[in-house]
């Protein structure tokens, strides 16, 4: 069990040669592993000199940078929490977030810094910093002043590294806490199952192309690279040309499904650009098995999918090479990556499935997933009531997602029992947008549903009754909502209806919407 700080364990993993590469950004930048140590230890002394209490959550709305992962290694580094924001969210978002984290520090952009600057003092809070994505800000200029030495504060398996906001099953955003032992456990399961190699077996090199304010690409990606000391090759923005650009270079890519299908349009991608790649990895919202086969032909490599979320980043996973300390359900070494499934629960994770009365479901049967496991989240900031909603009185977290086991173990994800709707790897959430737009002039009543769409898998529709007599006008709604939130959340239609098929009890059919327009954008 973890007795120390997650930096520790990170730091303990660098490579012996602190001078080789850690990160290569795409504008040139190159860090060493004493880079991210020094630099770290003195955003961590910055913080420190702040004189915090211990715990102290440090919100961070900044553009990707390595100055941005620095910040998070000195927060963990200081005992603080991160707490980093979704760099779309806008003004009503953010005085959400603060208000209800009540954070000591606030990072954002200098561009934001004027509105950010106001809620955060609004809120209470006394530091706000600014951090640009080209080596810039005040957060830098003050960290310049401080000690590049800095002894992590020590912190117990229990204490809280981060929180990451997420709707989890129903209403408002709630911050998920995570541990330093979530964080470590998982980040120690990943290296192994998925078969990390050490600088001395010849080092793995990763794509980072992801945002890094979600578990995917703060922690699957950053903890898998920084505990096994691998090189990596950092883009700010995902492109499919700099990916493509660096595949000879790499040995392991991950991303959400919207990545791999933007890669398959480069006729670029081949069995040749992707020779020296070891392993494809996607997740956070479902591949589809066109793109998992189509991938297999074009390049030869079988994406490995596997399954999380905020509340207990990774949860199942399709395996790596057949490993006898792997064994399926049947007894034998899980071997085969099988597309539409998510794989088996990693080592360490509980998985059951269960009926709509919590009783146990048949091998098979299609029913809630449960997990359990030292990776499940400590629960929900300041919201015990919602936190024990959420798990059951014999401590299984219920994910809110639907699926199966078969006879193997392999496990399905069929649906959501949650009203969410996963676009390009981001949660949107129906009823925050439906509350937005019932709140227009003229409009008696919305409704938000996914349906499929070939580049980000799903998107919204809103559906939208007017007041008798009002004039409403779709085009205007979906501009409005422009102005007040993060611009992924945004229907991608809007139409006007003259009801919204109930059943017998008055609640909306959201699955007959679906149904009538799930062909809205796909043939
Ligand atoms: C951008 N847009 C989106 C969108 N991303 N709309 C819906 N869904 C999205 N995901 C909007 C833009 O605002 C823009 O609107 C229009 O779509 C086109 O933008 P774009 O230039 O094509 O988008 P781009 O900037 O390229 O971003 C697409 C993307 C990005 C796929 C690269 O969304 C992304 O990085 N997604 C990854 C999300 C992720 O990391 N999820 C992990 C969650 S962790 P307009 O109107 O302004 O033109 C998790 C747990 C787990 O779920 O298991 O991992
Ligand atoms: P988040 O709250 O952003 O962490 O999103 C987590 C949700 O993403 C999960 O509860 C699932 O619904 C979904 N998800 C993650 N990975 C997968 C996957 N491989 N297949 C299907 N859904 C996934």
């Amino acid at each position: 069990m973890l007795s120390t700080n997650l930096y520790v364990a990170l730091r303990a993993a660098f490579p012996a040669d602190l001078d080789s590469l850690a990160v290569e950004t795409d504008s040139g930048l190159t860090y060493t592993w004493r880079d991210l140590d020094r630099a770290s230890a003195m955003v961590a002394n910055l913080l420190a000199s702040l004189e915090l209490p211990p715990a102290s959550r440090v919100a961070v709305q900044v553009e990707k940078s390595v100055e941005a992962l620095v910040l998070y290694l000195a927060t963990l580094r200081a005992g603080h929490v991160f707490l980093p924001l979704n760099t779309a969210y806008q003004a009503a978002e953010i005085e959400y977030f603060i208000g209800n984290a009540e954070p000591a520090v606030v990072v954002c952009t200098p561009t934001n810094f004027g509105w950010v600057s106001k809620l955060a003092f609004k809120a209470g809070t006394q530091n706000v910093f600014t951090l640009a994505d080209d080596v810039t800000g005040t957060l830098l200029d003050r960290a310049a002043t401080h000690s590049d030495v800095q002894t992590p504060v020590p912190r117990t398996a229990d204490d809280l590294a981060a929180i990451l906001y997420t709707s989890g099953t129903t209403g408002r955003s709630k911050g998920a806490m995570l541990t330093h032992g979530n964080l470590l456990s998982n980040a120690m399961v990943l290296k192994d199952y998925w078969g990390w190699r050490s600088v001395e077996q010849g080092g793995d090199v990763l794509i980072h192309a992801l945002p890094i304010f979600h578990v995917h690409g703060l922690f699957v990606a950053i903890h898998a690279a920084l505990i096994n000391g691998s090189t990596m090759l950092w883009l700010n923005k995902f492109d499919p040309k700099a990916v493509l650009a660096r595949l000879p270079r790499a040995t392991v890519f991950m991303g959400v499904p919207t990545l791999y299908t933007r890669l398959l349009a480069d006729p670029g991608l081949n069995r040749v650009s992707c020779q020296n790649m070891r392993l494809f990895i996607s997740g956070s919202a479902p591949l589809l098995i066109e793109t998992f086969k189509t991938w297999q032909q074009r390049t030869g490599h079988t994406i490995l999918e596997r399954y999380g979320m905020s509340e207990t980043i990774m949860l199942t996973s399709n395996p790596f090479v057949p490993d006898a300390r792997y064994l399926d359900l049947a007894g034998a070494p899980q071997s085969e990556r099988r597309g539409g499934t998510v794989g088996f629960p990693l080592p360490g994770v509980g998985l059951r499935v269960v009926g709509d009365h919590g009783e146990p479901v048949e091998a098979g049967a299609i029913g809630g997933i449960q997990v359990k496991g030292p990776n499940v989240f400590k629960g929900y900031w300041r919201m015990p009531e919602k936190t024990a909603e959420e798990f059951t009185s014999d401590g299984w977290f219920k994910t809110g997602d639907v699926g199966h086991v078969d006879a193997q173990g392999y496990v399905t994800i069929v649906g959501r029992s949650k009203d969410l709707i996963i676009s390009g790897g981001y949660n949107v959430y129906p009823a925050e947008i439906e509350g937005y737009i019932n709140e227009m002039p003229g409009v008696a009543e919305s409704a938000v549903v996914g349906v499929p769409h070939a580049d980000f898998g799903e998107v919204g529709v809103a559906l939208v009754i007017a007041k008798p007599g009002a004039a409403v006008d779709a085009a205007g709604i979906l501009a409005s909502l422009k102005t007040t939130v993060a611009n992924f959340k945004i229907p991608k239609a809007c139409l006007l209806v003259d009801e919204l098929p109930r059943n017998t009890m008055g609640k909306v059919q959201k699955n007959l919407l679906r149904d009538q327009h799930k062909s809205t954008f796909v043939g």
